[in-house]
């Protein structure tokens, strides 16, 4: 590569400890090229164009910082009280005002001042996430003509959807300023396509690119993953020991942020319904790791009540004195802790409503012991399913089908569940978060230069892979 890695995310890693897929996947990128990596910093500041640094080796970690207003509309507001729920199909939870919006365009075009100042002719620059989407539009307003890729990590929305928006039409205005839109899976990318085919400022090219005004951007699936290797060599780590002497017998994981599109409500409700409906069966624990995340926005309170209200009842109604049903955890715990729970677990239970990816999916099955493997229970609406098919797929609206698949995960022979699981296993390498990293960026640099209309008088930049 010829010029640096520049990558702009919401979150970057305050510490020395570089740990979790994604964090990992852009460290060795950024290792690679030498490059800077900017995000915003997780105390308020003022608000200014400055940049502060929080490492320089093996590359330049930058941060940003929030105002509180920014904080409250930016991030807590447009980026995850409208653009959050719009993408996971949640528009009766979305919040209409217009200082969200004014203030996430305000930053974006903070930001891309201050990218502007920093990068050179021959840098690419890798965006992430719902929280700039516009970045690139601000970017080239001010005359950056580098590549730009963006991935979104959470499900592209349908056409329909878009129209909660105060100008929806802007949604494609502003990714077509990327020169490639990375998206999770092949029906993120159908959704995304059907938006650019419904817009009449937009061409399809022969080689598959958009046309759109006088720009041009390529749409793609990169499906996420995890660092397989690492993760596995965690949950094989018998020295760690998450339950001290309170270790239960067989038991059942989930791992989620506390977040209204993970389904953990019917979830509990399904294990309920499996030991009311299998009374002489195992006797398993659901052990519910779900740290709270964004919890001034009203919907996360709400999803918080309702959780431990339902924890409650199961608990109520079936615990016996030397045995709790469900062990729900209302915080984060270590890393290495979490892939030791995979590992121990008989079956792991993911029931998104909707889900960019979902990377437990991925990690439980790295965790697992290829000897005598627990079984993967995947939400069919997670993007993990599209290529994990040998997982028991189930429909995480349907109590009685996700049951019925609990008691099938206990009953599955030893024979069902190696195979199943070998076939999982192939997938979550295959889609290793290196490989999707040096995908992208590969896709990225092959893209033809930022098309800068003739009438402007500039020349674009010159393409070495020409
Ligand atoms: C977004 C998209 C997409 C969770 N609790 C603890 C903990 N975690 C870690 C998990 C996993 C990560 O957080 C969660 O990743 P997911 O992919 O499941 O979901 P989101 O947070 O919603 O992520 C998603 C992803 O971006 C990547 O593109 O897959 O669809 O929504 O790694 O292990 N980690 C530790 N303690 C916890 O208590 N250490």
């Amino acid at each position: 590569m010829a010029g640096r890695l520049i990558v702009i995310s919401n979150r970057i890693p305050m510490g020395e400890s570089i740990s979790g897929g994604l964090v990992v996947a852009l460290h060795d990128a950024l290792g690679c090229s030498g490059g800077i990596w900017i995000g915003a910093h997780p105390d308020p500041g003022d608000g200014d164009d400055s940049l502060e640094e929080l490492g320089t080796s093996p590359y330049q970690r930058l941060a940003f910082r929030l105002t509180e207003e920014e904080q409250n509309n930016y991030y807590l507001g447009y980026a995850n009280s409208v653009l959050w729920p719009l993408c996971h199909r949640r528009g009766d939870l979305v919040e209409m005002r217009s200082e969200y919006e004014t203030s996430y365009r305000a930053v974006n075009a903070r930001i891309a001042r201050i990218v502007s100042r920093i990068a050179e002719p021959e840098d690419l620059i890798w965006v992430h996430d719902y929280h700039f989407l516009p970045l690139a539009t601000e970017m080239r307003a001010r005359g950056l003509r580098n590549r730009i890729g963006f991935f979104l990590h959470i499900p592209f929305p349908a056409l329909g959807d878009l129209s909660v928006l105060s100008q929806p039409e802007r949604f494609a205005d502003d990714l077509a300023h990327y020169d490639l839109v990375g998206l999770q899976t092949r029906s993120d990318v159908a959704r995304c396509l059907e938006m650019y085919r419904a817009d009449p400022r937009a061409e399809f090219m022969p080689d598959g690119s958009i046309k759109f005004l006088d720009r041009f951007t390529s749409v793609r699936s990169f499906p996420i993953g995890i660092d397989t290797k690492g993760f596995a060599a965690d949950a094989a780590q018998e020295a760690v020991n998450p339950f001290g002497r309170e270790e239960p017998g067989s038991y059942i994981i989930g791992v989620d942020r506390l977040d209204y599109s993970k389904g953990l409500p019917n979830r509990f409700r399904a294990f309920a319904r499996y030991l009311e409906t299998r009374p002489e069966g195992v006797r398993p624990c659901l052990v519910q790791i779900a740290p709270p995340t964004r919890q001034q926005v009203r919907a996360y309170q709400d999803i918080t009540r309702e959780l431990e209200e339902i924890a409650g009842h199961v608990n109520g109604a079936f615990a016996e004195l030397d045995w709790t049903p469900i062990r729900y955890i209302h915080r984060a715990v270590p890393r290495a802790e979490l892939a030791r729970l995979y590992r121990k677990a008989r079956a792991c239970l993911v029931t998104s409503y909707a889900d960019g990816m979902n990377l437990v999916a991925k990690e439980y099955v790295a965790a697992q012991d290829p000897e005598n493997p627990g079984v993967l229970l995947l939400s069919r609406f997670a993007g993990a399913a599209e290529d994990m098919t040998e997982a028991l797929q189930i429909n995480p609206y349907d109590v009685e089908e996700v049951s019925a698949a609990i008691a099938a995960a206990f009953d599955m022979p030893l024979a069902e569940r190696k195979r199943r699981h070998a076939a999982c296993l192939e997938i979550v390498k295959k889609t290793d978060v290196t490989i999707w990293s040096t995908d992208f960026l590969r896709v990225l640099m092959r893209c033809k230069p930022f098309a800068v209309p003739e009438y402007l008088g500039m020349r674009s930049i010159p393409d070495p892979a020409l």
